[in-house]
């Protein structure tokens, strides 16, 4: 590989997780809807075993994250992106959880003490019961609310987290939860869509005020899932698909994190070559989204999750080395991109799909919870390595 072929020494290399799906023990709004009466009845239905879609207690990072840390830091990565749970900060409303606060300063410190930084999500996608009785998104004060526990965090954390991501995935979560009907509360339901969509980027917006009046130096970003639509003739669609939130936030960010697995057939004939659980693989995509986020918005990317079910570990180590050269090849083409995270560190909680598929460059034994390191993790950690100038 040439040298100008390499990526800078600063260029952060990582993995993601979020609260809900590896920390274990949380009660929110998807804790009481995995196991309320209709989602079992619904899953019994279908067949399926309903333990294996309850999160319980997950990965149990809540108390092995330093363990999960010392992994990630032997695999070479020097960054982090985990989500703070809102419900275990403030689970009665307006009143903090000092102990939870702390939990998470010695997340935080964990990280930075094997030499990771931390990028902090503020919601990814668990809400606390009190809001959820409020009417969650929908209520017109949920984003004073959510601006108010972002508030609270950056006062805490300012001194110790430089990168804040505010909302993990808004469109994706929303047309999951309010238009499909699959994630709770789900709705189908327009206007529902419509209202929540708009609380969405109040929210954004007020958090992103609040945390740059607090710490004017903060690098606060938005987090999208995207997805390359094909065929050809959904082209004029691209930007709705993937850019809409952004968009509707523009001047409210400081970089763009870019979330992409997949492309999308609308229909026509498929990738054959797909992941475990259907996902069309195509390297390409990310490079064309990367490109055109880059044309749209002008400002500093990281993949923030790029990642693949894969339980026999077969095809992840060229999943990430394929998709860090499309990367490259927009970084190429003078896309400013600064870190990548893959999706995820560990096997988790994959919301409505369960236990079931297996993201993790860790495999995690759900009966012992046993951590064992898959080999792409360590094919990853090479090409980071051979690739840093
Ligand atoms: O597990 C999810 C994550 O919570 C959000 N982005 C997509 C991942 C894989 O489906």
């Amino acid at each position: 590989m040439s040298e100008q072929n390499k990526f800078s020494k600063d260029f952060l290399w990582g993995a993601a997780t979020s609260s809900h799906q590896v920390e274990g023990g949380t009660h929110n709004n998807w804790s009481e809807w995995e196991q309320s009466p209709e989602r079992i009845a619904d899953l019994k239905k279908r067949g399926l075993h309903p333990s294996a879609f309850i999160s319980g207690r997950a990965c149990d990072h809540y108390h092995r994250f330093r363990e999960d840390f010392d992994i990630a830091q032997s695999l070479g990565h020097n960054a982090h992106r985990f989500s703070i749970e809102w419900s275990r900060i403030e689970p009665q409303e307006g009143k903090f959880d000092e102990k939870e606060i702390e939990h998470y300063r010695e997340v935080i410190k964990a990280l930075k003490e094997r030499g990771m930084e931390p990028f902090v999500t503020l919601w990814h996608w668990t809400l606390p019961l009190w809001m959820r009785d409020a009417g969650g998104w929908e209520n017109t004060a949920s984003g004073f609310y959510f601006a108010r526990y972002c508030e609270k965090m950056a006062n805490e954390f300012k001194n110790e987290v430089k990168f804040w991501l505010i909302i993990n995935e808004p469109q994706y979560w929303v047309w999951h939860a309010y238009v499909a009907g699959v994630f709770p509360p789900q709705k189908k339901n327009i206007i529902s869509t419509a209202r929540v969509y708009r609380n969405l980027i109040h929210g954004h917006k007020e958090a992103y005020i609040r945390l740059k009046a607090i710490d004017p130096h903060a690098q606060i970003g938005i987090v999208e899932s995207t997805g390359w639509l094909a065929p050809f003739i959904f082209q004029p669609f691209q930007s709705l698909r993937n850019f809409l939130f952004p968009m509707c936030v523009r001047g409210y960010f400081d970089f763009f994190g870019l979330n992409y697995y997949r492309k999308n057939t609308l229909m026509g004939r498929k990738e054959k070559n797909i992941s475990e659980i259907g996902w069309e693989i195509y390297p390409e995509g990310l490079y064309r989204l990367l490109t055109a986020a880059h044309r749209k918005f002008k400002k500093p990317i990281f993949v923030t999750e790029n990642g693949i079910a894969d339980a026999k570990d077969e095809k992840r180590a060229a999943f990430i080395r394929d998709h860090v050269m499309g990367m490259k090849k927009a970084m190429d083409e003078g896309a400013d991109v600064r870190g990548y995270f893959y999706w995820s560190l560990l096997d988790n909680f994959e919301w409505d799909s369960g236990f079931g598929p297996r993201f993790g460059l860790v495999e995690v034994d759900y009966t012992t919870l046993e951590r064992k390191i898959r080999p792409s993790a360590r094919a990853y950690q090479e090409l980071m390595q051979t690739r840093s100038a």
